[in-house]
């Protein structure tokens, strides 16, 4: 079938609105009507060269929502008609990193979905003279119709908007999982969250939902703080009118040292900052933000003998085909918020104009309506 895409066709191009052609649905795999999809900063990190592994021409977009159309052979868990969020994660429930609970990482399709292919090892998207076209992250959703692997689709309740609940395809789940799954964040905590972007101000509606005492914010950008504190934020830095070091500063502020610590920015200096900010003897550091080709952390090794630990987590440490499905009921049930943080909306062909307001620091998300 003929689809319409925005393709990256190169490192540092604007992407390319045109019509490509998309295969249908091999064995385990679905074909999926995308309805909305988010921009995230990581689509941009691959369109713009900055990523060592980005491949093209692709199609881009990990954030999107829609509806099942057609399943391959094979397919057990789908049928048409089914709402359905695609997961860059996967779920598939049966390889060795699925069985572990100490992680999300599935493995099952992990080598193909790099490469940019199905889990055939070939892509379902081509040019209309028939050149291979690559899949991103398993998910292509700057496409108004993908196919993606049945294992790394969530099935969703047919009632939550595809516009809103797009965005828990990556941000929401990241933000507010890196809370509940990585660092299990217990009532009455003090947490300080830095960067409140898409992914920081979700790590502040999580650290409200699960109770936090104090959640402070650190952030370069005062027009942040409005809608920061709008999600929970109790206490505001800006790191630039702190005179003098900011790590004593907020170990002051947090009465000793914050119990959890959360990078959202991807600066390997505020990552450092962070786990130094964190308390003695039990302050846990989680590093969400994904930094520059090459960039490498550091810290006094005694930070981590006196008790501090330094941890990661990718897409909230949710397994998305059990995760997402109550995330979106959470959102439906009014325990999260959602809507205030998309405020730009685009057809697809204005999907360059979402990566401008990105840059101008402007939008929280952009969600691309199909
Ligand atoms: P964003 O650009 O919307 O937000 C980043 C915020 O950090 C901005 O408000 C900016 O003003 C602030 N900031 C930048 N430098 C700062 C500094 N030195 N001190 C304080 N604040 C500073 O980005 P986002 O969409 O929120 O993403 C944040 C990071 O999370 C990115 O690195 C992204 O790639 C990463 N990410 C990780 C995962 C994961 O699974 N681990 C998933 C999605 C995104
Ligand atoms: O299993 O080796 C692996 C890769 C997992 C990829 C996790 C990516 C999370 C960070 C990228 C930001 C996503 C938007
Ligand atoms: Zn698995």
């Amino acid at each position: 079938m003929e689809v319409r895409a925005a393709v990256a066709l190169g490192a540092g191009k604007p992407l390319e609105v045109t019509t490509v052609k998309l295969e249908g649905p091999r064995a385990f795999e679905v074909l999926v009507e995308i309805k909305a999809t988010g921009l995230c900063h990581t689509d941009e990190f691959t369109r713009s060269g900055a990523d060592p592994e980005g491949i093209f021409p692709a199609i881009l977009g990990h954030e999107g929502a829609g509806v099942v159309v057609e399943v391959g052979p094979g397919v057990t868990s789908l049928k048409p008609g089914d709402h359905v969020i695609p997961l860059y994660t996967p779920e598939c429930r049966s390889c060795e990193y699925c069985l572990n609970p100490k992680t999300n990482l599935c493995q099952a399709i992990r080598s193909t979905q790099g490469q940019g292919l199905m889990p055939d090892g070939s892509s379902r998207f081509s040019t209309l003279d028939g050149d291979p076209i690559l899949h991103y992250m398993g998910t292509s959703t700057f496409a108004n119709y993908t196919v993606v692997p049945e294992i790394a689709l969530a099935k969703i309740r047919p009632d939550a908007p595809f516009e809103k609940v797009c965005y828990i395809g990556c941000g929401v789940t990241t933000g507010i999982g890196a809370v509940i799954n990585t660092a299990k964040v217990e009532i009455g905590s003090r947490a300080i969250v830095f960067g409140l972007g898409g992914i920081g101000l979700n790590v502040i509606q999580g650290l409200r939902l699960a109770g936090a005492d104090q959640i402070v914010g650190v952030d370069l950008n005062p027009a942040k703080k409005e809608m920061a504190e709008r999600f929970g934020m109790t206490d505001f830095v800006n790191p630039s009118e702190v005179e003098g070091d900011l790590v004593p500063y907020l170990v002051n502020l947090t009465k000793g040292g914050a119990d959890y610590t959360f990078d959202a920015t991807g600066n390997v200096n505020v990552m450092r900052t962070a786990l130094e900010s964190a308390h003695k003897g039990w302050g846990e550091s989680i590093i969400i933000g994904v930094a520059p080709a090459g960039a490498e952390i550091s810290t006094r090794p005694f930070q981590l003998v006196t008790g501090r630990s330094w941890r990661g987590t990718a897409f909230g440490g949710a397994r998305g085909r059990t995760d997402v499905p109550r995330i979106v009921d959470w959102y439906m049930d009014g325990k999260i918020e959602i809507d205030p943080m998309i405020t730009h909306t685009m057809p697809l062909e204005d999907i360059n104009k979402g990566f401008d307001l990105m840059h101008a620091g402007e939008s929280i998300r952009s969600v691309v309506l199909y």
